[in-house]
């Protein structure tokens, strides 16, 4: 018998991989967790039923959301995560020395148990002592913070569906524009513009960010496990702009190891094919 694990990206398009075993089933007061080994992708989490990590794939999506807007500004001290339960995210940042504090805010502490456990290699740096791991609401979180002290906020969310919902929102953008720093960077995983219901999502989230922010920008890179494989991010910035204000020569200096990120890639990343630069 053949156990496969489907996603359905469109009412016409399913996604699947064969599965060696289903690891864990947990349901959180938030939403329900799954971790699957698969033959491909290796373990797989999905929330929900959506795919969030692999361990084949998740390098690019941690690379891209990280070490973009890191090597525009390389005087980043002081970052918020939202979401980002798995690690990859904070593991990629540590990678900094000259990071000191990161508060990382994820909503489902199941996440990261389930992380610590299943994904060792995503989950690593988790209890680093410069990582603040907080268990609350994202949305409550910047409501509720003061001073405009972060550096750069990372939104590592789900699709806008569930307890994601919130961080897609003008009123969580406004607060995020006012607690970052008159420099400050902010960077979404803004969806995908190949299928409908993607699209929608990443168009609404873009063009909430652009009544904010003085600069917005989306970059693309290949995902294979998300839908379509082609996936976008959003760079919205007071002050810097992602590709005339790289700096690539300092961050080459800096000798941090990627597998997918560089900084001719990053250039690449913002140059859109056609179909994409007509919808931003
Ligand atoms: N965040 C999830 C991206 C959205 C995937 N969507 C989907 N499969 N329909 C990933 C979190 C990684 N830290």
């Amino acid at each position: 018998m053949e156990l496969w694990y489907t996603e359905k990206h469109t009412n016409s398009v399913n996604f699947s991989l064969k599965v060696k075993e289903h690891l864990f089933s947990g349901q959180s007061e938030f939403q329900k967790l799954d971790v699957l080994d698969t033959y491909e992708y290796g373990k797989l989490m999905t929330l929900d039923g959506l795919v969030m990590v692999t361990e084949k794939d998740e390098f690019v999506y941690h690379d891209m959301i990280v070490h973009v807007p890191m090597a525009v500004n390389p005087n980043i001290k002081k970052v918020l995560v939202i979401g980002g339960g798995d690690g990859g995210t904070v593991r990629e940042l540590m990678r900094y020395e000259h990071i000191e504090h990161v508060d990382m805010v994820e909503i489902d502490k199941l996440v990261c148990d389930a992380a610590k456990e299943f994904f060792p290699t995503i989950s690593c740096e988790l209890e680093n002592p410069r990582v603040n791991l907080l268990y609350e609401d994202g949305v409550k979180f910047v409501e509720d913070s003061k001073d405009n002290t972060y550096d750069l906020i990372i939104i590592d969310s789900t699709d806008p569906i569930g307890p994601g919902e919130g961080l897609f929102t003008t009123a969580f953008y406004k607060n995020c524009f006012r607690i970052l720093k008159e420099d400050g960077i902010l960077v979404n995983q803004n969806e995908s513009v190949f299928y409908h219901d993607t699209k929608e999502a990443a168009l609404k989230a873009n063009s909430k960010l652009r009544k904010i922010f003085p600069i917005v920008k989306v970059y693309q890179a290949c995902i294979p496990t998300y839908p379509s494989g082609y996936w976008l991010f959003g760079f919205a910035s007071k002050k810097y702009d992602p590709v005339k204000d790289l700096n690539a020569e300092k961050w080459n200096s800096l000798n941090i190891k990627t597998k997918y990120y560089n900084t001719d890639l990053h250039v690449g990343s913002f140059a859109l094919p056609n179909f994409v630069k007509e919808f931003f």
